[in-house]
């Protein structure tokens, strides 16, 4: 793997999910791979997970990792070609990632969909700058339209806990106040057709994800009929694809609670965090013994660490 954008970026998924769980078993296998290499991670929004869990996979690879926040730190940069930069923007992601590229062996950049202008977000602009500008490797710790890491974490801990070998797994579109981007719904809808799970994907009318993100999933808009039977619950909200970026629903009708994971197979509760507990789930599922939220982030160190290897293993 040379870079790792999307789900695109894996030949075999199976083996890098199988890889992940060997790494998981024994961390520090693999200490001396990334010596004398170094990361940089870039932030231009927050992160708790992403940035710490990339920090702790670098390190137990022996990589070093620096991390610059572009907004409280760097100066702001311009990604758009031939524009005359006499506003607020200091630098250009042209020389910027290359800079970048001159110093570290692999960059890893978050920068999330601006939600104003479907066709700019799904062009992937930044990211698709940083892969054209930087010479080194590029890893998306979640970009306008993807988080394949959160994919990938999540797709680590359905097989560490899954009781069949196709089990249904429901991403449930849930409330929240504010307008967020699709894309940890769009990766993880993506992630799961191609390992081949059954999933289901329930929203409210208007926030039906991209066709291509849809793919063979079924889509039921009644909540409770999607629950039945299911295995594993994915809560998530996301703002309307259709009419882009807006928040049509605060329903919290179709917030997670404990009475709808009864209608369930005695299903797992998943959300790649952070979340508003009592808007997006009710307080008493994420405590309760069916929720996966903290294992489930503790797969992030091994989703990145897994992804590092492989590309470092392409360096070497
Ligand atoms: C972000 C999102 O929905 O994309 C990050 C999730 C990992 N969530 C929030 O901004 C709350
Ligand atoms: N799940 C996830 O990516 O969390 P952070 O936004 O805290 O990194």
């Amino acid at each position: 793997m040379k870079s790792f954008v999307s789900v695109d970026s894996v030949e075999n998924i199976n083996a890098l999910v199988d890889d992940a769980l060997e790494i998981k078993k024994n961390p520090h296998v693999h200490s001396c791979l990334g010596k004398q290499k170094s990361l940089c991670l870039i932030f231009l929004n927050p992160s708790l997970r992403t940035r710490l869990s990339s920090q702790k996979a670098a390190f137990n690879l022996g990589l070093d990792a620096a991390v610059l926040d572009v907004g409280s730190q760097g100066w702001q940069l311009e990604f758009t070609d031939g524009v005359v930069m006499d506003g607020d923007k200091a630098e250009h992601i042209k020389e910027a990632a290359a800079v970048i590229g001159s110093y570290f062996d692999v960059v890893a950049i978050r920068a999330f969909a601006k939600l104003e202008d479907r066709d700019q977000d799904y062009s992937e602009q930044i990211l698709t700058a940083f892969q054209k500008y930087c010479p080194v490797p590029v890893v998306n710790m979640e970009s306008s339209t993807a988080h394949p890491l959160q994919a990938l974490a999540d797709v680590i801990t359905i097989e560490e806990h899954k009781k069949k070998a196709k089990p249904k797994v429901v991403l449930s579109w849930a409330p929240h106040p504010k307008a967020l981007p699709q894309a940890v719904a769009n990766s993880f809808s993506r992630w799961m057709q191609v390992v081949d799970y059954d999933l289901t994907i329930t929203h409210p009318e208007g926030y039906e994800l991209a066709e291509g993100v849809v793919g063979q999933a079924q889509v039921e808009y009644d909540q409770q009929k999607a629950f039945e039977g299911a295995d594993f619950i994915y809560a998530k909200n996301w703002s309307s694809y259709a009419d882009y970026g807006k928040v049509l629903s605060r329903d919290l009708n179709w917030m997670i609670t404990a009475d709808k994971m009864k209608l369930t197979n005695q299903a797992k509760f998943m959300h790649c965090l952070p979340v508003r507990r009592n808007v997006v789930v009710e307080g008493r599922v994420l405590d309760s013994d069916s929720s996966l939220i903290i294992p489930e982030a503790a797969n992030r160190v091994t989703s990145m660490q897994a992804v590092l290897k492989n590309i470092l293993e392409g360096l070497n």
